[in-house]
């Protein structure tokens, strides 16, 4: 049989159900029922990427990170661990909306045309899922894809979608100046625990820390995590049921804590000033949480560890004796108003770029070190490579700055610099509170949030919204924009934005002002004006 013909037969198997697909911020991500033929087709995508790239591995991701236990979702990972480059999400898209079994085999053999792919480039495609019921039978559509192609994807089974990328940029460094370690679960561990706990070497024991893993892929990982961290640190899990999938990011994870701004409820009797922590579903977000003295909640989210990891690696760059090094901080809108404040009074520079991952990390590109965190807690560090070789060949002059750069050394190995990796992030705070010995309060101490309010809003279309300037502003529908500048104006420390959910069917309103009240009644009110 022809490669067409091996494709149309397998592609009969995943019929397209009477539905549009878009290739978003987070790839596909829907109702698990609707996916098969997306998965599949992105099997093809995967395929035809990789031979684009010469043959390198790239990485198909399937997991709906934070959203509900009857959803899902496939996302492709380019050869160095970063998201699909934005250019190829049309062609997902394209192939994923294909009418027929015959239309898909067609595109596939248009794009090996335009892109002038040779038969005898072999394609090298790695998966791994989450823990949701679908995930497997998913998983199933994507190596019916490539095997319609005679290809074997190598199979890593249930890993955080953060593994997945530390692999995938493993495999293709592998043996190179630029090795990233070795490409197992094993090699993970290994690399980030060695880090940590050179890091630790020294530090006094500290209180334990919690960590709710949302009833999902983080649990399990996180007890392998500490087999290899020892005694370094005691890390208590909760949340970490994955066997009863409708447990799946109810009532706790990162999500829920950090839109509700409020304690899962399994945490029923917070211990005052211990450290609290949720992942998401899929392990790339964190946010870290306490109550005080008098049982008041206080989130730590993305805003709060980015600021705290941008100051500590200034002042260890600067211990180590290394000049002329440029550090940036990338936030989007989310980000609270105040810690932009604090991320200029502290003299770094900061950029606002729109939401998703993708955008923050490309604008962190531009710095020797790029801090970049959404405030949902999804971010890491990147070094540059000419950052990374001079930090390895730096002379320090003196014992302090000797260990200062030791310390930074271990960082960059520490710190999943292809996403933002919750497991990662966990043990980079952890790190940085040890070394100030702070409570979560000196942390949060740094600067106080503006009181804030995500609200989202069921539109018709979702569409018809058209923004600007970093997702700020409003150009369509037209007017709106004026309306909600007019009430924002009547609130002190007012700021509020519309956007498009890239993820879901929905319109997310933002409001920040001088009061809790008056954040949540701006919010209302700007989410009366889309009705
Ligand atoms: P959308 O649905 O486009 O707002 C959400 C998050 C993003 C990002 C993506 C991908 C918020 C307000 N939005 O995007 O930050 O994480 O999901 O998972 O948290
Ligand atoms: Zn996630």
């Amino acid at each position: 049989m022809s490669t067409q013909e091996t494709i149309i037969a397998a592609s009969s198997a995943y019929p397209k159900p009477n539905q549009t697909f878009q290739y978003g911020t987070a790839g596909f991500r829907m109702k698990a029922d609707l996916l098969p033929s997306v998965v599949f087709r992105v099997g093809l995508l995967a395929a035809l990427r990789s031979r684009f790239k010469g043959g390198q591995y790239v990485g198909v991701m399937i997991t709906a990170s934070h959203n509900p236990p009857a959803d899902n979702g496939v996302k492709l990972i380019d050869p160095l661990g970063e998201m699909l480059e934005s250019s190829w999400e049309a062609y997902g898209t394209k192939l994923a909306n294909a009418a027929s079994d015959q239309e898909v085999a067609d595109y596939y053999s248009q794009l090996e045309q335009e892109f002038n792919l040779k038969p005898d480039v072999e394609a090298k495609v790695v998966v791994g899922c989450d823990t949701r019921e679908s995930s497997p039978a998913l998983v199933d559509a994507l190596v019916a894809a490539l095997n319609s192609l005679s290809i074997k994807p190598n199979d890593y089974g249930t890993v955080t979608t953060p593994q997945l990328h530390y692999v995938v940029r493993c495999l293709n460094t592998q043996g190179t100046d630029r090795a990233y370690g070795e490409p197992t679960l094993e090699g993970y561990f290994t690399k980030l625990s060695a880090a940590f706990k050179g890091l630790m070497k020294g530090k006094s024991t500290r209180t334990p820390v919690t960590v709710d893993c949302a009833n999902g892929v983080g649990g399990p990982q996180l007890g392998l995590l500490k087999k290899y961290l020892g005694d370094s640190i005691t890390i208590e899990v909760t949340n970490e049921d994955v066997q009863t999938y409708s447990k799946l990011n109810y009532q706790c994870g990162a999500d829920f804590v950090k839109v509700g701004q409020r304690l899962p409820p399994s945490i029923t009797s917070p211990q005052p000033l211990a450290r609290y922590a949720s992942l998401d579903g899929d392990a790339d977000r964190i946010v870290y949480y306490y109550v005080d003295k008098s049982n008041t909640f206080h989130l730590l989210d993305g805003d709060k560890i980015a600021t705290l990891a941008a100051s500590f690696i200034v002042d260890l760059v600067r211990a180590s004796g290394i000049a002329d090094f440029n550090l940036g901080v990338v936030q989007t809108a989310y980000a609270n108003g105040n810690s932009t404040k604090y991320i200029e009074k502290l003299g770094l520079p900061v950029v606002c770029t729109p939401t998703g991952v993708k955008h923050l990390h490309h604008a962190a590109l531009a710095y020797d070190c790029g801090v970049y965190f959404e405030a949902n807690g999804h971010g890491t560090v990147l070094f540059s490579s000419d950052a990374l070789a001079r930090i390895q060949e730096h002379n320090p002059n003196t014992p302090a700055e000797s260990s200062a750069l030791k310390n930074l050394t271990a960082l960059t190995e520490l710190i999943n610099q292809t996403v933002g990796d919750a497991l990662s992030d966990l043990l980079l705070v952890e790190v940085i509170l040890a070394h100030k010995s702070w409570t979560p309060d000196q942390w949060d101490s740094c600067y106080t949030d503006l009181p804030n309010k995500l609200e989202k809003a069921e539109v018709a279309d979702r569409n018809i919204y058209k923004t600007t300037d970093a997702e700020r502003k409003l150009t369509e529908p037209k007017g709106l924009q004026d309306q909600i500048d007019a009430l924002v104006s009547k609130y002190s420390n007012g700021r509020s934005f519309v956007r498009p959910s890239g993820t879901e069917n929905v319109v997310r309103v933002y409001a920040e002002a001088g009061t809790k009240g008056e954040a949540d009644e701006l919010a209302q009110k700007v989410k009366a004006l889309l009705n």
